[in-house]
């Protein structure tokens, strides 16, 4: 048996990401970067007041792109906040905005050589957008990522309920096994 066991590259599992060692954890932010309800409330408070301090340097974030900063108190070393778009029935273009938060935070993964990241259903709460549509949206864009980006390693989706696992499970499965 292999002293360093290869992780599994796409993980898919039901818990608090604030409690996540990876590189990096995904915020899903606003676009004022100050904080609010849900897992960004959480990973603020997980944080401390030195993330807020460092998020008010970055003056905002638009929709569909990302930042990154330190994680402070959390047990990943960054936090990447994009900002997923408000579900307004679909045809806004929101289907692309979710994919482009997920390449835009790809891009600050690979220009910071990090190897593991994770992410939470970015728009899939206050925002409102169907889950069932979300996942998969966001399992296509992280399997992009790690065909395209060698040093990444591990990247793990934290879903809050068991009922949301149920549908990325299911979405994954509907798109085959990884290539
Ligand atoms: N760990 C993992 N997932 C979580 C956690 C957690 N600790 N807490 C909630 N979720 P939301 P959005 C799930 O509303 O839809 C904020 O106020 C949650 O169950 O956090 O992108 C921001 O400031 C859901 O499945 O983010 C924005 O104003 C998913 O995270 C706005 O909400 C996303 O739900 C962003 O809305």
């Amino acid at each position: 048996m292999s002293q360093h066991p290869v992780p599994e590259p796409l993980v898919l599992t039901q818990g608090d990401i604030t409690r996540v060692a990876a590189d990096a954890i995904v915020n899903a932010a606003n676009t004022s970067l100050l904080g609010g309800g849900g897992v960004d409330g959480a990973i603020h408070r997980a944080a401390g007041p030195g993330l807020l301090a460092e998020c008010r340097t970055l003056h905002g974030c638009p929709t569909g792109e990302a930042r990154i900063t330190g994680g402070y108190h959390l047990p990943a070393r960054h936090v990447i906040h994009t900002v997923g778009p408000v579900w307004q029935g679909g045809h806004k273009g929101e289907r692309e905005t979710l994919a482009r938060c997920y390449r835009s935070v790809f891009e600050l993964v690979e220009r910071h050589g990090l190897r593991s990241v994770a992410f939470p259903s970015i728009s899939t709460g206050a925002y409102r957008f169907p889950l069932s549509e979300a996942a998969p949206i966001a399992l296509r864009e992280l399997r992009a990522a790690l065909v395209r980006l060698p040093r990444l390693e591990q990247v793990t989706v934290v879903l809050f309920s068991a009922e949301d696992l149920d549908v990325y499970r299911q979405a994954l499965a509907a798109a085959g096994a990884p290539s």
